[in-house]
């Protein structure tokens, strides 16, 4: 087989890149280790940016995003036992995010890409990429038993955290920057109206909380646990009751609990890899950098990514630059530390990650200043909405 650019993962990060070569003539097949049930079986992110919402609009699959999808122009943080709001439109110029479910998404982006008729290959094993530093690199895969070769111009290395990608980069070039932290995310999917019209952030005695949604009538939480918790362990009562022990006075009846649809927990990370860019492979999304999900920047990460490859395979076809490749690594990574400082900074605000009585009363005075001055508040909006995409030289 050949084509013009193989891509590896199905997760949002592959079939947004997928959608828009597709739409703009350039070829590519996707390869993926799961099946798309799998794929779309995985709850994750929940807040879109406005870079976001753009690219699927240019992907030209936005129209049940655009209908269905619920704009945002706030959230909140409670702390101390009170509620303050962040005013997104009024901080950050006019913007906003959109909540709009990850697994929609990738629904969306899954249907458009059949309607294309473009290849995905799903259940693929062995994944090995091959001669990237050369001219003519390609990709072999096993499925079925039997082993396949797709001869290529580009791979993007799409595949997630655990992928194949990143590791094809030599260690003697590739540099990796981690911060684990003690605690991770439970969270809890219910077919329940959400206690607020605005996602509430907090830190309690007991712990952080997040209050999150997916519709009117679907509702998404989360309280940090110690990472030796089982998933087990939570029945439904126990999760109500202590998200309800963190939750201020003035909301906790207005919580509507239910069963779950989905429990889990996920840990909480910070890592990046650099470059992003060894010969002809590209590194995108969780495949080169994670962020604990406190700044809501995972999945917008992956599409700011996907935009610079994007707009620069749009040079490599359209405009014979070959050389515009050079420029991927650095453009991604600038963006990429600002939303790691971001994520790293909203997560020690909001987590009890440290037991030292000078280090919670910087994390206290820190709260109410970011929360209750114009400059705190911008710095949260501004960071909150996204950080500008760059232009392509
Ligand atoms: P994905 O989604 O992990 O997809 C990678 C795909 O590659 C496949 N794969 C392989 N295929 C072939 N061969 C191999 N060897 C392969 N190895 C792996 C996998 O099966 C998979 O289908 O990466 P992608 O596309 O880069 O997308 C990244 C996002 O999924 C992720 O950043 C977000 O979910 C993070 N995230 C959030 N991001 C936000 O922007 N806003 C949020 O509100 C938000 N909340 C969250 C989150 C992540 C969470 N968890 C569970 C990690 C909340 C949570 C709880
Ligand atoms: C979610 O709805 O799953 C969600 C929302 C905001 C975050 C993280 C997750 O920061």
């Amino acid at each position: 087989m050949k084509t013009q650019i193989v891509i590896i993962g199905s997760g949002p990060s592959g079939l947004l890149l997928g959608q828009l070569l597709t739409k703009s003539g350039i070829d590519n097949i996707i390869l993926e280790r799961s099946t798309p049930e799998h794929v779309l079986g995985r709850i994750r992110a929940g807040v879109l940016e406005e870079g976001f919402v753009q690219m699927m609009r240019e992907a030209g699959v936005s129209e049940r995003m655009d209908r269905e999808g619920l704009p945002h122009g706030g959230f909140q943080i409670a702390f101390n036992g009170e509620i303050r709001r962040v005013d997104l439109h009024k901080f950050s110029n006019g913007k906003q995010v959109v909540v709009y479910g990850q697994t929609e998404v990738t629904k969306d982006l899954m249907d458009a890409r059949l309607e294309t008729k473009a290849q995905s290959i799903y259940e693929v094993e062995n994944v090995e990429i091959h001669d990237v530093k050369k001219d003519t690199p390609y990709v072999t895969y096993e499925k079925d038993g039997a082993q396949h070769r797709i001869d290529c111009d580009y791979v993007a290395g799409c595949d997630g955290f655990h992928g194949v990608s990143r590791p094809t980069i030599p260690d003697s070039i590739r540099k990796e920057y981690e911060k684990i932290y003690p605690v991770g995310w439970l969270g809890v999917l219910s077919d329940t109206p959400p206690i607020s019209e605005e996602l509430i952030y907090g830190t309690s005695e007991r712990g952080f909380l997040l209050c999150s949604m997916r519709s009117h009538t679907r509702s998404r939480y989360y309280v940090d646990v110690s990472l030796d918790e089982k998933v087990e362990d939570w029945s439904d009562e126990r999760f109500w009751d202590e998200l309800k022990s963190r939750l201020p006075e003035e909301v906790v009846g207005d919580l509507v609990t239910g069963p779950s649809i989905e429990k889990s927990i996920a840990p909480l990370r910070s890592f990046v890899t650099e470059p992003m860019q060894y010969g002809r492979l590209f590194l995108v999304g969780d495949a080169a950098h994670i962020v604990p999900p406190t700044g809501a920047k995972g999945l917008n990460l992956a599409s700011s990514d996907v935009n610079y490859l994007y707009r620069i395979m749009l040079k490599v076809y359209k405009d014979n630059r070959p050389d515009a490749i050079d420029q991927y690594s650095e453009l991604c990574l600038r963006r990429i530390w600002k939303a790691e400082r971001f994520s790293w900074w909203m997560t020690s605000m909001l987590h009890h990650l440290s037991d030292n009585d000078f280090e919670k009363k910087i994390q206290a005075s820190e709260l109410d200043y970011f929360t209750s001055t114009e400059a705190g508040l911008r710095v949260i909006s501004e960071n909150y909405v996204g950080l500008p995409y760059e232009e392509v030289e």
